[in-house]
């Protein structure tokens, strides 16, 4: 069998774990070319952890907030979607697709601001098809004062102009400066009580690399829907209820393992 080898990641198909250290091995690279940030490793290991509970699949009350959040994208005046290095480094080709199906132009906002990686996340958006990227010009930046990391400086033809804000893999300060001014956030998260989580009004929780191919999915879906069909959907959606299913989904996953010990 070939060994995972870290310079050069050959990764047995047949490895039981093939799509996790698949994806492992994306952060990894992505942190050797700047895309992603050194703490960017620890997240995805954080998010890694709660998926494990989760059973690592996108189960209902995921597909649930996925439609709500895609019907709220949707019916939005200005939706943009918010990119950070894990992100991009996960899941480029996604996000270029469904900011073209949904209208949503893509903003760079990171938290750690180290030299080139702006750079680097604009080459590998790029490479991906991105035609226009949002947060690249420090000269026009805006800042949110409610904010005091980083990420407060935003575009002022993206972010700082969005009703609905697409969050996915963020830290909690930011979801919780948003909502203070005012916007709609949707956030994907593994962890059902971070603070992002808890702060977003649309909560998908479940692993960003599976979440994306299916809003692309629903998205193509909803796309022609009328509005007051979209508006019913993001109505009946409850996030506080759905964060308590997920959090029954862990309680029960985490049950049924330990049922296979006895
Ligand atoms: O690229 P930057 O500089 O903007 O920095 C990005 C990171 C992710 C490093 C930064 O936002 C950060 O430190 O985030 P936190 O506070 O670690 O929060 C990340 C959240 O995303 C945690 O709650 C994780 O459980 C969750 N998470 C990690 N990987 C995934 C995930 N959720 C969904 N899908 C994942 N693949």
């Amino acid at each position: 069998m070939t060994p995972i080898n870290d310079q050069n990641p050959i990764i047995p198909i047949d490895h039981p774990r093939y799509e996790s250290l698949k994806y492992r091995h994306k952060i990894i690279e992505g942190m050797k070319n700047l895309i992603v940030a050194e703490a960017g490793l620890i997240a995805h290991g954080r998010g890694e952890c709660f998926d494990y509970m989760l059973g690592e699949t996108t189960n209902e009350t995921a597909k649930e907030a996925i439609i709500a959040a895609v019907a709220l994208l949707l019916t939005a005046s200005n939706a943009v979607i918010s990119v950070n290095g894990n992100t991009a480094a996960l899941c480029p080709n996604e996000l270029v697709e469904l900011s073209e199906i949904i209208n949503a132009p893509l903003e760079i906002n990171l938290f750690y601001r180290k030299k080139g990686r702006i750079e680097a996340i604009k080459n590998v958006l790029q490479g991906a098809g991105a035609k226009k990227i949002l947060g690249l010009d420090e000269r026009i930046m805006v800042e949110i004062e409610e904010l005091s990391s980083n990420r407060r400086n935003v575009d002022p033809n993206g972010i700082k102009i969005a009703d609905v804000v697409f969050v996915p893999l963020e830290d909690g300060d930011r979801t919780e400066a948003l909502k203070k001014i005012g916007k709609i956030v949707v956030a994907v998260d593994l962890n059902p009580i971070s603070r992002t989580s808890l702060w977003a009004d649309i909560t998908i929780v479940d692993n960003f690399i599976r979440v994306m191919p299916e809003m692309i999915k629903i998205a193509k879906k909803l796309k022609d829907a009328d509005e007051k069909e979209l508006i019913n959907i993001i109505k009946r959606f409850d996030n506080k209820k759905n964060i308590q299913a997920s959090l029954n989904t862990i309680i029960k996953y985490t049950k049924k393992q330990k049922k296979k010990l006895l």
